[in-house]
């Protein structure tokens, strides 16, 4: 969720489908039957091993530890989302167990998808509460695994910042979807809440304004951009990837908020077939994918429907199309 070099060197080792990741793949239990997800959390102890102690399964009590139990509701939810408006069973499409690991580390202030697996920590105690408290932290996290399976936009630069934009746009919309709210009601936080009393900030990044999230002596000011001409050249966060995903965020909210109703529906059915669509490059940029969402557009909703023309609009107000 947010930048941490080890986790970006881990993140992108993640993508390369390594025999680790088929081998955890292959030791996973089976889905659930009867059309649910299959949900694991394990606690680590504050140590960082994975997956630590398992201390929750599928159908089991909840827990007298509240991450615990956070950690299995927004996966849940989550699940559910990619189930009920996209007809996807788990990460893969195919049931993959949800796991998690929470209590990682001491004083881990981060979130992440490993490649197989959900982590999250405590936060620090400072500046950060814990990662398991927002639904669009935990959807983002995953969709992560999503995207790996999918799209598999390589983790640099432009693909890098779609990636990153993908999982703040469905993290999003897993919170929308559980709370039953449209895009004008949509708070548009990525982390709303995550910071302790006394930060200058409401979230980690906001989509309906990138770059207003948070302004604290401590954490400086959200550096995200919302237009291509504050794009941000950078050797930094492989190249900007939590930084330029503001501009094709914001063009999402701006699709969304231009067709009004729920963001899952049309605004997500466009996103969600664009990165399932199988002809998306991997290193695609901006432009690439601008123009395949109006691609996919206009084959779910026509030449000539609003649906099109917003999509083509919020792209050219936030500069990638002319
Ligand atoms: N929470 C971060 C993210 O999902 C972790 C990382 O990989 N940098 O982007
Ligand atoms: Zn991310």
């Amino acid at each position: 969720t947010v930048d941490d070099p080890n986790l970006r060197a881990r993140y992108r080792q993640s993508l390369q489908h390594d025999a680790v990741f088929r081998a955890r793949r292959a030791a996973a239990p089976p889905t659930a039957a009867g059309g649910g997800p299959t949900r694991e959390v394990h606690d680590a102890e504050h140590e960082t091993a994975l997956p630590g102690r398992l201390v929750r399964s599928e159908g089991g009590n909840p827990s007298s530890d509240d991450a615990i139990n956070e950690a299995y509701d927004g996966t849940g939810a989550t699940w559910t989302m990619f189930s009920e408006c996209f007809g996807r069973d788990s990460v893969d499409g195919a049931g993959l167990p949800l796991i998690s690991t929470v209590h990682y580390d001491r004083d881990y202030a981060n979130a992440f998808w490993d490649g197989a697996q959900m982590v999250f920590g405590d936060g620090d105690g400072v500046i950060f509460r814990g990662f398991t408290g927002s639904i669009d932290v935990t959807g983002h996290e995953l969709t992560h695994g999503v995207t790996q399976y999918t799209a598999n936009l390589v983790y640099e630069g432009q693909s890098g910042a779609l990636n990153e934009s993908i999982s703040d746009v469905f993290g999003s919309l897993a919170k929308q979807h559980h709370l039953g709210q449209s895009s004008a009601d949509a708070d548009w936080l990525i982390g709303a809440g995550i910071f302790q009393p006394g930060v200058q900030g409401v979230a980690l990044r906001s989509l309906a304004a990138p770059g207003t999230a948070y302004d604290d002596p401590r954490l400086g000011r959200d550096p995200q951009p919302s237009h291509m001409s504050s794009y941000l050249e950078t050797t930094d966060d492989n190249g900007g990837v939590h930084l330029n995903s503001g501009i094709p965020n914001h063009a999402f909210y701006l699709v969304a908020t231009a067709l009004g109703g729920n963001a899952y529906e049309a605004p997500g059915q466009i996103w969600y077939a664009t990165i399932t669509s199988g002809s998306l490059p991997e290193s695609a940029g901006f432009a690439d994918f601008a123009r395949a969402t109006q691609s996919a557009a206009e084959t779910l909703y026509g030449p000539t429907s609003p649906e099109l023309t917003a999509v083509t609009t919020a792209w050219q107000q936030v500069g990638v199309l002319p």
